[in-house]
């Protein structure tokens, strides 16, 4: 064990002894006792006749070399070092592996009953002995041999041949023309339907499109069959990507620890990904099956032809491919929306990751457990970095870097800096100082403060730049940070930015520590609006007053920034009313500011879809992040205060558009999503009103698609309405038999706000729907509960967290890299008061106090009580 729980560092990269340009390998599927024959073709690369191989959890059956029995070899721990080896030779090693007992879900494993696999990033080691890093390219050819009843036996890249063997299994073999590392090798073996299409590519080639789901559900993969049409075309448009092999697999599978899965042609994917239908699924899920498919499809290019040289760079391949996705919903949907839900996530949970004891740079520099690095910082923010040299070179400039970058990088396995250097090669642009967002952790915050004069008619803008020492990294250096700004006069026109005589670029270029920028012929007191579209990932801080917040969410020429108007002004309100709240007064919301919302509704201008979101306040967990010390109570009752103020005030104008807004029938183009999107805004709203009762009830019962079916439960659900258990019920009546569908009425269950909310957690978990082994499940239920249900989580008893504790020591065993994803908010005790810090560091600590704790824990529970 204490082996395996060593951390590897960023800086000891040493390039591989060997390289294995070829391998074949052979599956004899059993559910037990899987026999795997791998023949690798390998190459020195150093002057060593040592070869020291990965592998964890099988059974070695035989090694040879050059077709030659070979005893030269010992199993050290988690690995086979093959001794007094040629220069070049044929490698043959023969494995057992058992993917019944599988519960990890990494490497070959059972889903129901279907084989499949999931290699990354170090689950290919479970399936044989291999150099299994990113470095290392080799051509797979692959062949499946299975009993008759898995029809389908898939692999990457192109089937070239198939037969029956002589005692009656099926076989298939699979050859990938294109190189690739083992963490995208795939295979799937099952029965399934299949939808099927083609596609023809911006240079005429045929693609065969192929989504295989589970018997029955047919009817649910069109819209990620349109989704993925919908990528290939945007690709070719946007960036001149084109695909590349003959044939592109997606397979759907219910038990999966992520969201999908880019390997080469053949895509596996979380069912949640990929299922959909009006009586399934919301909104929300056709968007982000439209999102995900797209993401795993981008990978093709951005991981797949150009990939990671290590898993420190894990940001080359998921920060460029989350902002391309990004890019492909905002080009496909609504631009100013999709925005604002990537922001939010930014500014909630990813700011409250960079404070905690898991803080850690885009590319991190210590990694215990390469699976925990999956994460909004390495993702989310890596994307926020793409975006921010996508605005710093201009989409001309940025689309010579790309082709720059695959121009030098295509076939192998790159680096941040080599992407940032194609960039920077290809623009011109200087990007020396920018390189620290790679390196460095936190969140800086940007202090503004403005000066106009009257007298030589000049607005000067003063900023401050400062991060906060973080858990992994205690100085911090200035960064270089795009903040995009606009000012008006009080009309609302623009004013044109001068500087020295001439007009400048509405992104300056904060590069210092303090900066000032002095504008000119500034011909009346301006009106500023900063930081726009989220132009860096930063706090900003400025000294706004209501008028100027109100005056930009009309004014300001984009809607993000009116959205963010708007949020800064409650949040100023959510901030004065928590202090209120801590010395016992009540809360208190002035007119003006429910005016200025009452505007919003009032707006004909304005999309449906951006007025709900202008009226959604920021959660819980993300006012949490704006102090030091959380007040868990303090935060829920203003914001439930203020919500019902909302209500209350303005209650005409949300029952006379929820009236006007409904619609007869459904479809999911994004106009009547939007439309969806306000009148369910407005459902929350009425629903903490006397109408409440009567309007969610006839909702419930005249929904035509499961967006307003889930509006209605959930309006009921956070208004504690009584109507919640009959609707409750008649939906578990309903789906009981579908997992994926109940997740939506465990989520419910997690998020209760009711006070006996863990009896309903444990009574939901003896639902006949309901599993500790199927990481959706334990999503829905226990991971809503931890993170979306704040004020019952941190229940002052302690119950919360020993109720996390119980299920974390049992997930540690069978599904380690799920229990990691649910520790994270025990991770953050010290945010809290000192009793809490104490009831959640003793959960901590008795993780650590098991015997077989696995290092996905072990890494983030040292870090925490470290800290
Ligand atoms: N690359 C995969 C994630 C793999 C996670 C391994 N624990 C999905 C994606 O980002 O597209
Ligand atoms: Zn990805």
């Amino acid at each position: 064990m204490a082996s395996t729980l060593q951390a590897k560092y960023r800086k000891d990269y040493q390039s591989p002894s060997h390289t294995i340009t070829d391998i074949n390998l052979t599956f004899d599927l059993h559910e037990s006792q899987t026999r795997v024959v791998a023949i690798s073709q390998v190459k020195q690369l150093q002057q060593t006749n040592q070869l020291i191989l990965d592998g964890e959890n099988m059974e070695l059956v035989s090694v040879q070399v050059n077709q030659q029995p070979w005893s030269h070899y010992q199993v050290v721990d988690t690995t086979l070092e093959l001794n007094d080896l040629p220069a070049e030779f044929e490698l043959q090693i023969e494995t057992l592996i058992n993917p019944a007992e599988n519960t990890a879900l990494e490497g070959l494993y059972l889903s129901d009953g279907a084989f499949c696999t999931q290699c990354e990033a170090e689950g290919f080691r479970r399936i044989t002995y291999y150099l299994d890093r990113p470095d290392v390219l080799a051509r797979y050819t692959t062949t499946i041999i299975a009993p008759q009843n898995y029809p389908y036996l898939l692999s990457n890249g192109n089937k070239v041949e198939e037969g029956v063997t002589e005692d009656g299994k099926s076989w298939v073999r699979w050859e990938d023309p294109h190189p690739k590392p083992s963490y995208l090798f795939a295979l799937v073996a099952g029965d399934f339907d299949v939808l099927r299409d083609s596609y023809q590519t911006v240079s005429g080639r045929n693609v065969a499109l192929e989504i295989f789901v589970d018997k029955g559900n047919l009817d649910r993969a069109h819209h990620a069959m349109r989704s993925l049409i919908n990528a290939m075309k945007w690709d070719e448009q946007r960036f001149g990507l084109e695909y590349d092999l003959d044939i592109y697999m997606v397979v759907a599978v219910d038990f999966f620890n992520m969201g999908a899965m880019e390997n080469k042609g053949l895509n596996v994917f979380n069912s949640k990904f990929v299922l959909a239908n009006d009586q399934t699924a919301t909104d929300n899920d056709y968007l982000g099956i439209e999102a995900v498919i797209g993401h795993e499809y981008f990978h093709n290019w951005t991981g797949n032809r150009v990939t990671c040289r290590d898993w420190f760079q894990l940001s080359l391949k998921e920060g460029l491919t989350v902002f391309r996705d990004q890019e492909f919903s905002s080009d496909l949907g609504s631009r100013a929306v999709n925005r604002i839900h990537n922001v939010r996530i930014i500014r909630g949970p990813q700011f409250a990751e960079d404070a905690s004891p898991m803080s850690h740079p885009i590319r991190p520099e210590k990694v215990i457990e390469m699976n925990n690095f999956y994460t909004l910082t390495v993702y989310e923010k890596g994307s926020e970095v793409i975006r921010m040299i996508h605005t710093l070179l201009g989409e001309s400039n940025f689309q010579k870097g790309m082709k720059l970058y695959f121009e030098r990088h295509d076939g192998t396995a790159a680096t941040c800096e080599d992407f940032v250097s194609a960039m920077e090669d290809a623009s011109g642009v200087d990007l020396k100082q920018f390189r620290l967002w790679y390196s460095q952790s936190g969140t800086p915050e940007l202090r503004v403060s403005s000066v106009y004069h009257e007298a030589d008619k000049t607005f000067t803008l003063s900023v401050r730049q400062h991060t906060a020492s973080t858990a992994d990294q205690k100085e911090k250096q200035a960064l270089h940070i795009p903040l995009g700004i606009e000012i008006y006069d009080q009309q609302g026109n623009i004013i044109e930015l001068q500087c020295n005589g001439k007009a400048v670029s509405d992104v300056l270029d904060i590069t210092e520590t303090e900066q000032s920028f002095v504008f000119e012929s500034v011909t009346s007191q301006p009106i500023v609006s900063l930081l726009r579209d989220f132009s860096a990932p930063v706090k900003l801080v400025y000294d706004y007053r209501d008028e100027e917040l109100a005056f930009l969410m009309v004014h300001a020429k984009n809607e993000f920034a009116r959205w963010d108007a708007g949020q800064m002004l409650i949040g100023k309100y959510i901030r004065s009313n928590i202090e209120r709240v801590q010395q016992e007064q009540s809360v208190e919301l002035p007119e003006s500011v429910i005016d200025a919302f009452r505007g919003v509704l009032l707006d004909p201008s304005l999309e449906h879809a951006f007025i709900a979101e202008m009226l959604a306040l920021p959660n819980h967990n993300e006012v949490s992040g704006w102090f030091d010390s959380v007040d868990v109570d303090a935060i829920e009752s203003v914001l439930h205060s203020i919500k019902i103020s909302l209500g209350q005030e303005l209650q005409d104008e949300f029952s006379a558009l929820y009236h006007s807004l409904k619609q007869d029938e459904y479809t999911i183009e994004h106009p009547a999503i939007g439309q969806r999107s306000l009148r369910n805004t407005c459902l929350s709203y009425l629903a903490l009103t006397e109408q409440g009762e009567s309007l969610v009830q006839a909702q419930y019962q005249n929904a035509n698609n499961m967006t307003d079916t889930m509006a209605a439960m959930s309006a009921a659900n956070q208004a504690e309405l009584t109507c919640r258990e009959t609707l409750m019920d008649d939906y578990s009546a309903k789906w009981k038999h579908d997992g994926l569908v109940m997740d939506k009425w465990f989520a419910l269950q997690g998020t209760n706000p009711a006070k006996d909310t863990l009896t309903v957690i444990q009574n939901a978990m003896n639902h006949e729907a309901f599993t500790l082994k199927n990481p959706n499940r334990i999503r829905s239920l226990i991971g809503s509960f931890l993170n979306q249900n704040p004020a019952r989580f941190h229940d002052k008893s302690g119950a919360g967290y020993r109720f996390a504790g119980e299920i974390l020591q049992k997930l540690n065993a069978t599904n380690p890299q799920v229990a990691s994803r649910l520790v994270d908010p025990l991770l953050k005790y010290k945010r809290y008061d000192e009793t809490r810090q104490k009831l959640m560091k003793q959960e901590l600590e008795a993780l650590l106090n098991m015997d077989d704790l696995a290092k996905d824990l072990y890494e983030k529970v040292t870090k925490a009580l470290e800290a």
